[in-house]
């Protein structure tokens, strides 16, 4: 399949290399034309659980030197959703598939709207990936990825890409909510990232400590309050023993928040503890603690 991955960063690189491994056609798009040339001339490194792996993938900032794709991952940050939509448009043809599994609330939307929901399939991934500098990228943790329409129950297109993803490694299941399931993933980012990014530590060490464990719970109860005023259904029964299994079986890894806020890169803070608290505002739900963290990570990046 000719496939194309938008951003390699941790888990652009994590996707596009997994996928080049399994015989995939795949393009890498950069926004930076000079980190794109850099990229380009040597080969993309993976290490980590899924083992080592070395292969060349074509990189450009040129969407169209790449040209129409079946299937686009659009894995930037979510604060760059909007402008990587609006570049990625050469890559989208009649019945080209837009796959974003980000961080985040909205980042669905944004692409519906800039590309036309019927491209666009959204849903959520545990694996975990940090970079180790641009090209070489550590799997950190394995995880199940969800995948579903925006609207609607799964469809065929939604199996297929799963079985595609699980031959490739990532095993991947499909998902008839995929609202619940974004909500699900928030309210993990909302327990662990800024708690990873404050106090700079790997996901694991959140848990050692009945202080760090009870702001935790003062996030995730507020965030939980926010997606249930919003009529969400959340993919699990109990938010918070989701969250701290999360932070146990990615233990090893080093959040994103923790790699964005120890390389003093802008964060995602605005799409996790910011959405929580703008979606609280418009349903009426107070969320102090949330309003306090994503003041807090503001304040250092
Ligand atoms: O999604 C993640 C992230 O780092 O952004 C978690 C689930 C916290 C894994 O590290």
């Amino acid at each position: 399949m000719k496939a194309a991955i938008v951003g390699p960063g941790a888990m652009g690189t994590l996707f596009g290399v997994l996928l080049a491994d399994a015989g995939h056609e795949v393009h890498m798009l950069d926004k930076e034309p000079v980190r794109a040339a850099a990229l380009a001339a040597k080969d993309f490194l993976l290490d980590g659980v899924s083992g080592k792996r070395s292969v060349r993938i074509p990189v450009t900032a040129d969407a169209a030197a790449i040209g129409v794709c079946e299937l686009v991952f659009v894995w930037v940050k979510a604060y760059d959703t909007r402008a990587a939509a609006a570049a990625l448009g050469p890559l989208v043809g009649p019945d080209s598939i837009v796959v974003t599994l980000q961080n985040g609330l909205g980042n669905a939307q944004t692409l519906s709207e800039a590309l036309g929901a019927q491209h666009v399939l959204a849903g959520s991934t545990a694996q975990g990936a940090n970079v180790v500098e641009p090209g070489h990228v550590i799997h950190a943790g394995t995880g199940d990825t969800f995948l579903g329409e925006i609207a609607g129950p799964a469809t065929p297109r939604v199996r297929r890409i799963c079985d595609m993803l699980t031959a490739a490694g990532f095993p991947a299941a499909p998902s008839d909510d995929v609202a619940g399931l974004i909500w699900g993933k928030l309210i993990v980012n909302v327990g662990i990232n800024p708690f990873t990014g404050l106090l700079q530590v790997r996901n694991g060490e959140l848990l050692e400590r009945p202080e760090t464990r009870q702001l935790m719970a003062m996030a995730v109860e507020e965030a939980v309050a926010v997606a249930k005023a919003a009529g969400v259904k959340l993919p699990f029964p109990d938010p918070l023993a989701k969250v701290r299994e999360v932070a146990e079986k990615t233990g090893k890894n080093k959040s994103s928040m923790h790699q964005d806020v120890a390389n003093r890169r802008r964060t995602e803070i605005d799409f996790i503890c910011g959405a929580i608290v703008r979606e609280g505002e418009k349903l009426g739900i107070p969320t102090p603690v949330n309003r306090t963290l994503t003041l807090l990570i503001r304040s250092i990046c």
